[in-house]
């Protein structure tokens, strides 16, 4: 079937496992994924749009019960339970072997197998690593192909003993002769998104939702990916990354790290407000990063396109978005208007009198559920981003200056501070968090740990994760980025938010530029270095001149009440823990108790 013997193989044993009645390799050309959308649309999941509207464009509706990724049935499959660290859910791999084979053995009856080669990163980059998923999903056909490069260049790159990532997906549904298909098919109570590290396996069975099933997305680019890098020496991240460049024409390039539902998409595509200064886009979900003959970190977007939750986008927030999304894309569970268009919360000021909603139902001013899922999604080419970097594509990746973590804290954290070391930044990166509870003044709210943004996305254990990033800063000749902690969502005493966000957030992204070039100042503190008042821009800004002292303050109280916290947080992972993270937290209280 291939020149790849080792593929072949795989495929032949899949093909006898799931019994398809037809196996179709993609080949990632217009044609197929027109022929998809006919498929889609025969079945009643897909509607194409109004073409004067939103030419190109489908809108497909899942089933109520498909929504969303499931941690809860994610697992990290590995020898033993240690491997796959407190914050994972784990299997052993010849246990769930035996559920999945089991599970699998038949279950493309009376569907396609559809064969995707795919490439995460741009062909032939030496920072890209390829996949083959199995899919009986056309939907998931569709997306690979905006998500992903697919086709012939892929495996001719693969050649005839290239390494793959091998990632089987069914929706867990057969279809038995004399019975109809339904518009959505997934099996719900029979979900598995299952991880073999050792191996470098995807297996995942029963659901046709995103990060479920574009297997090339959360389960190859950051969980196997992420113990590929830990072997292999390099970093897998959930980072966004763009490229700032100043009114001299000077640029650099910013990872950021911020949890799912932060505001990701909209900092990697943001509108700056301070004259002169310019931001593009590279990535805003994942970034491979490894190292140059130079010691700095190149990195890549492994994707090609954004899978962005919709409610929330408008021209407000992100306009570079809602201007990707002209033509060209696909929409999952967004509610429909009447003239054949999209429309989601907040998209415009005042919903539409009438729409059908994301279940196709009717729904009106009056309606009491939302008119789009929350999780409702948009899926479009990264090519047409009006903000693209020209460079994204780059096969050498671009040396990142900067990488930021950030979390959605009410209380204690500042606006930015500078790690003092690579060190003390992984120490900020584990101890990322967000508020759950809403804090009372003065107290810190019940705390969601997400480490690097990375939880529900490590491929291994934490731990260990963590002693890779300390290994990576520890070589001879490194030349490393400088690392930030930053927080947009600091409040008030009256619970309102102190900090604008959106464009106004560049002024945060210039003092980092202008400290990567040696130009701005800071004060040195237990917790990095802050900006002075002179070195943040505020020209123009409207924030009181209270709000931003008390955005830019060490507040020594309520850094020394977490840490206990933090040491609890710690202990979690037992002695997995790297020593230089105990000892980072050490002196961070025994600094904060000098006030130096
Ligand atoms: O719910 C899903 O399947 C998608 S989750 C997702 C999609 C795009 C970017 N990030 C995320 C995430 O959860 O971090
Ligand atoms: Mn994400």
């Amino acid at each position: 079937m291939f020149e790849h013997a080792q593929l072949t193989a795989w495929i032949d044993e899949k093909v006898t496992l799931c019994q398809p009645d037809k196996v179709v390799i993609c080949d990632g050309t217009t044609e197929e994924y027109n022929k998809m959308w006919g498929l889609l649309m025969a079945a009643g999941v897909a509607t194409k749009l109004n073409e004067e509207k939103r030419p190109n464009s489908y809108l497909v509706r899942s089933d109520p019960a498909d929504v969303a990724r499931v941690e809860s049935r994610t697992f990290i499959c590995a020898d033993k339970q240690e491997e796959a660290g407190p914050t994972n859910n784990w299997t052993h791999p010849d246990e769930m072997r035996k559920t999945l084979t089991g599970l699998f053995e038949g279950c493309m009856r009376g569907r396609t197998m559809y064969v995707i080669p795919f490439s995460m990163g741009p062909v032939g980059s030496p920072i890209a690593h390829i996949g083959i998923e199995i899919t009986d999903s056309p939907y998931v056909v569709t997306n690979m192909h905006l998500m992903t490069r697919v086709g012939q260049a892929v495996l001719d790159e693969l050649g005839t003993d290239g390494e793959f990532v091998p990632c089987i997906h069914s929706v867990g549904v057969p279809l038995i002769e004399g019975t109809s298909d339904v518009p959505w098919p997934c099996n719900p109570e029979n979900l598995y998104i299952a991880h073999f590290p050792t191996t470098r396996e995807i297996w995942s069975f029963g659901s046709g939702y995103g990060g479920n099933a574009l297997l090339g997305k959360k389960c190859f680019a950051l969980r196997i990916a992420s113990a590929m890098a830990r072997d292999e020496g390099w970093l897998a991240e959930h980072m966004l990354i763009l490229k700032m460049t100043n009114p001299e024409g000077a640029s650099h390039y910013v990872a950021g790290a911020f949890p799912s539902a932060c505001g990701k998409t909209n900092l990697a595509m943001l509108v700056p407000t301070i004259p002169g200064w310019t931001v593009e886009t590279v990535g805003d979900d994942i970034c491979w990063m490894k190292f140059g003959d130079d010691g700095r970190l190149y990195a890549i977007n492994p994707e090609a396109g954004f899978f962005g939750v919709a409610p929330g986008t408008s021209m407000n927030s992100n306009p570079n978005a809602m201007l990707s999304l002209e033509k060209n894309c696909i929409f999952t569970n967004v509610a429909l208007t009447d003239d054949g268009d999209v429309w989601w919360e907040e998209m415009t000021k005042t919903p539409p009198s009438h729409l059908v909603d994301w279940k196709g139902n009717d729904w009106t001013l009056d309606s009491p559920e939302p008119a789009a899922h929350p999780n409702s999604r948009f899926t479009v080419s990264a090519a047409q981003c009006p903000v693209i970097a020209n460079e994204w594509e780059d096969l050498k990746g671009v040396p990142i200056s900067a990488i930021l973590f950030g979390g959605r804290r009410a209380t204690v954290v500042p606006l930015v501070n500078e790690a003092s070391s690579w060190t003390q930044g992984t120490f900020f990166g584990s101890i990322v968090s967000s508020e759950k509870t809403a804090a009372a003044a003065g107290t810190i709210g019940e705390l969601r740990r997400d480490p690097m943004a990375m939880l529900p996305f490590c491929g291994y254990n934490m731990g260990d994760y963590w002693n890779h990033w300390i290994n990576i800063g520890g070589q001879e000749g490194v030349n490393l980025p400088k690392i930030y902690y930053v927080n947009w969502f600091r409040k008030n005493n009256s619970g309102e938010f102190m900090w604008p966000g959106f464009g106004e957030n560049s002024r945060v992204l210039k003092w980092i530029f202008e400290r990567c070039e040696g130009t701005a100042d800071a004060n040195v503190t237990p917790i990095g270095n802050l900006p002075t008042l002179d070195s943040l821009d505020l020209e123009g800004l409207d924030v009181s001149a209270e709000d931003i002292a008390e955005l830019l303050r060490v507040e020594v109280e309520g850094w020394l009440a977490e840490v206990p916290m933090i040491e609890d947080y710690f202990k979690e992972f037992g002695d997995r823990l790297p020593k230089t993270l105990s000892e980072e937290l050490a002196s961070l209280k025994s600094n904060l108790l000098q006030g130096s």
